[in-house]
């Protein structure tokens, strides 16, 4: 096992990383920006260390600074949470020359799965569903004219080196196909300096399923089962829940072995996520793997009783994982909710500032991820998540009753949160029924 790590990151995720680590025996090394000076997750870590000013480019995403962090104090390796340099192969790849270890994927994997072309081609052989498509990448007009006349209406296009929703036009006509290969070429262009794209049928009013898998240096990959992400906004989760509401137990297991049969293919180790998206039918296609730790893990955990950033740590010091398939065993029904410091009423604009009060809910199968103390001041410079607020009961509607309980006992005083929002969402009769879509937040709350 390792004796000290670096914690690449901030805010919540740096104190789950810091928790996990000292229950592991590891000290903690953590880096902040200028503006995360009085930051709680530094009180809990063993040593800390200023990386740069408030903006990210020059701190978390400052990879010359954390790199003389991490040598400057002798870390074993670097964990790097989620953002920031978490899907950085180039990242991975400097940890890997200055013999730190990347608590991650390798970087010939986060590479191959952040192609999201060659990670369909790799789908594909690997027997795992992926939507009809084009054939590899698409390089011209004429090209998404073919494939589009292939498909049939609605077809989406997507940027190669995007995910997460970035650099993709929805095409319903020719016209729209056309000018929506040429937006999305040129914004993949501009922001990730790939300006290459694919095309594939669009999926109407899907369920975003994701299956979390974790993978030791030995070859032995484990499906931890999924997690539902289905409310969204513009690509930003608000709520997941694990068990899913739409699945079977047979799909379970096919969505499942694709998982691992993908992670397999990808050589991937350490935790992470193979997405999937779930049709009105009940089949299901992957579109895309995350090479990272994601915020919704904590869901998975609940259910498993699986502690992930300690088994990402352990696999990544080399250790075999210690259980079987057989021996993940879930347990009752966990949700999430994203506690974010917006206004939902201004178009989710965020509302940074002084925390005048925060008192957290508790009780029985409630857990608060949060960063976040009465007088604590939200930075505008990060993204505006406060805290993840889960509830683990026997099943779907305690888990809804009791996150509804613990919404309305949460106390934040000064920034405008999502929890009125959440509230409405946990009355709504499709989420009670656990029938929304991927469109569910935009039809009733956008
Ligand atoms: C799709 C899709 C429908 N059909 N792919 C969104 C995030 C990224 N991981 C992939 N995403 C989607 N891919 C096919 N072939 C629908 C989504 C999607 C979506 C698309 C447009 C607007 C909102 C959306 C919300 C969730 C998922």
């Amino acid at each position: 096992m390792f004796n000290r790590i670096l914690v690449a990151n901030r805010g919540e995720i740096a104190q789950r990383i810091i928790r996990a680590a000292t229950e592991l025996g590891v000290e903690t090394v953590a880096i902040y920006s200028e503006a995360d000076a009085d930051a709680l997750y530094l009180r809990q870590a063993s040593e800390t260390i200023c990386v740069g000013p408030a903006p990210s480019a020059q701190s978390y995403l400052n990879i010359p600074a954390i790199i003389s962090a991490a040598e400057i104090s002798d870390v074993d390796a670097i964990h790097p949470g989620y953002g920031f340099l978490a899907e950085n192969a180039q990242f991975a790849e400097v940890c890997r020359s200055c013999k730190i270890q990347f608590i991650g994927p390798d970087p010939e994997t986060i590479s191959a799965v952040g192609d999201k072309v060659n990670a369909r081609e790799m789908a594909i052989r690997a027997n795992v569903p992926v939507v009809p498509g084009s054939d590899g990448p698409v390089a011209d007009e004429d090209g998404a004219r073919a494939v589009a006349a292939r498909l049939g209406f609605p077809v989406i296009i997507k940027a190669s080196a995007g995910g997460g929703g970035r650099g993709m036009r929805v095409a319903h006509n020719e016209p729209a196909l056309i000018s929506g290969f040429h937006a999305a070429k040129s914004e993949a262009e501009a922001a990730f300096g790939d300006g290459t794209v694919y095309i594939e049928r669009f999926v109407e009013k899907p369920r975003h399923v994701e299956i979390q898998i974790i993978a030791d240096k030995f070859g032995k990959v484990l499906s931890l089962g999924e997690r539902d992400c289905s409310v969204q906004r513009r690509h930003q989760k608000l709520i997941e829940e694990s068990p899913s509401p739409a699945i079977s137990e047979g799909q379970r297991e096919a969505m499942s072995a694709a998982a691992v049969r993908m992670a397999k293919a990808s050589g991937y180790n350490s935790a992470g996520t193979v997405e999937f998206l779930l049709d009105p039918k009940g089949e299901f296609y992957f579109i895309e793997v995350n090479a990272r730790i994601q915020v919704e893990h904590t869901v998975t955990e609940l259910v498993t009783g699986i502690d992930l950033i300690q088994e990402m740590i352990r696999v990544a010091a080399g250790e075999p994982l210690r259980f079987e398939q057989s021996d993940i065993v879930t347990r009752g029904h966990a949700i999430e909710c994203r506690i974010n410091a917006e206004d939902p009423a201004k178009g989710f604009q965020p509302s940074p500032g002084l925390v005048e009060s925060f008192v957290p809910p508790g009780g029985p199968g409630v857990r608060v991820d949060s960063h976040c103390f009465s007088g604590y001041r939200i930075p505008s410079n990060y993204d505006s998540m406060v805290g993840k607020l889960l509830v683990h009961r026997p099943t779907r509607q305690e888990a809804i009753s009791t996150m509804r309980r613990a919404l309305s006992e949460f106390v934040i005083e000064g920034p405008k949160t999502t929890i009125p929002l959440h509230l409405d969402i946990l009355g709504h009769r499709d989420f009670r029924a656990g029938v929304h879509d991927t469109g569910f937040l935009e039809r009733y709350f956008g």
